[in-house]
């Protein structure tokens, strides 16, 4: 794996934009002003899927970059997995990061921190996040069923019930119901 640019032998890379990212952000009037000034690359995923079929695995590799939109730090699409038992298996390789752990069917979310050297079970039915609160690139593996695939529906039509935003230097999590959007921009 080359962490710096983000790549993996045999991968099809995918970089994702600030304009992939329209609804993600919960400051609507930040992420608008953002994009009128440019439109930078937020994360890519490189990924490997040698085989298909049962007992096979696919596996990725992502570079998030560190930034903000308005408070809101900068984070994946998000997504559920179209096979839904799926689970799946992230290992941190660089910088400091959250997953955040929605249950389909439940009202409990969880944010659990993803930095190198931690590993965090992603259970199935269960839609994740990957969110940089730090400094450097946020760097992961995700390992996971071959015919997990990726269901970014419902998560477009509601967004996850959480953000998680910098407040007086910290990162916190609010209910996005909570979280009254003040200072616009990408910083
Ligand atoms: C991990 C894996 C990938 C996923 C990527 C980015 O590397 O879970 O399968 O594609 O993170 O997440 P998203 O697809 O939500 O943008
Ligand atoms: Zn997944």
């Amino acid at each position: 794996m080359d962490l710096e640019r983000g790549t993996l032998e045999n991968a099809t890379v995918t970089r994702r934009y600030l304009s992939d990212l329209r609804g993600a952000f919960a400051d609507e009037r930040a992420y608008a002003q953002a994009l009128a000034r440019d439109n930078p690359l937020i994360y890519t995923v490189a990924s490997v899927e040698p085989a298909t079929g049962e007992g096979q695995l696919h596996y990725a590799l992502a570079v998030l970059m560190p930034g903000k939109v308005g408070a809101e730090y900068f984070l994946t699409k998000g997504h559920l997995h179209a096979w839904r038992p799926a689970a799946e298996v992230y290992v941190g390789l660089r910088g400091q990061g959250f997953l955040l752990l929605e249950e389909e069917r439940g009202e409990t979310s969880r944010l659990v921190p993803l930095s190198a050297h931690g590993v965090v079970y992603v259970p199935g039915r269960t839609a994740h996040r990957t969110i940089n609160v730090g400094a450097e690139k946020l760097v992961y593996l995700g390992i996971y069923p071959a015919g997990a695939g990726h269901d970014y529906g419902a998560i477009a039509e509601r967004n996850f019930r959480q953000v998680v935003v910098e407040q007086a230097g910290r990162a916190v999590l609010l209910d996005r119901a909570a979280f009254r959007p003040s200072t616009p921009g990408v910083s």
